[in-house]
């Protein structure tokens, strides 16, 4: 058997007030056939790595080591819907322009490591739910996230769906 692989990412998690909160919009905004993510998944993606050896954490982890984590203030206002996954998610009408350098730092301390992320834009969103088949039309009460640090985080999936465990965390500094 190949070595067991493990699915990372570097993330932005929010406090339980916040995921409350950003759960509760979920709760208003999606049709009743979705499935909500629970309160304590919420969070906002800056580099998806996806599987890897183990013995890949230690360099994963000095990526997050070199990097500035950056102190800013996230005013979620927005929501949307995308039809080629169904997701419905919350985002900015105006993210700091710190965290997409922040997922710049990342992407490029993972290349410099072997890792290429997908050549895609960052789209900073948190996923509020899934098997979301419609768009939804409402208007979404600012949140505003105190962004005070980062996560890398490894993703269990299993039939209940996924659980989430923090590896390590990173202050704002
Ligand atoms: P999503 O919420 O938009 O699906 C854990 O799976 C996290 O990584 C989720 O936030 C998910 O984003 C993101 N993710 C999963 N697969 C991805 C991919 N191929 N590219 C970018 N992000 C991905």
């Amino acid at each position: 058997d190949p070595a067991p692989r493990v699915r990372v990412f570097f993330a932005l998690w929010p406090s339980a007030a916040i995921a409350t909160e950003l759960h509760r919009a979920a709760r208003r905004a999606a049709p009743r056939d979705a499935r909500l993510m629970r309160a304590d998944t919420l969070h906002l993606t800056l580099a998806f790595i996806g599987d890897v050896a183990p013995d890949r954490l230690p360099a994963i982890e000095a990526v997050g080591d070199q990097v500035r984590w950056p102190r800013c203030m996230l005013r979620l206002d927005q929501l949307g819907h995308w039809p080629h996954n169904q997701i419905l998610w919350a985002g900015s009408q105006s993210p700091p322009d710190t965290l997409a350098q922040l997922a710049d730092e990342l992407s490029v301390g993972l290349q410099a490591i072997g890792i290429t992320l997908a050549p895609r834009p960052f789209v900073p969103h948190i996923t509020l739910a899934r098997r979301c088949r419609h768009a939804v039309a409402a208007d979404m009460r600012p949140i505003d996230w105190p962004v005070d640090g980062g996560v890398l985080a490894v993703s269990q999936r299993d039939h209940t769906g996924a659980r989430y465990l923090m590896r390590r965390r990173w202050p704002a500094h």
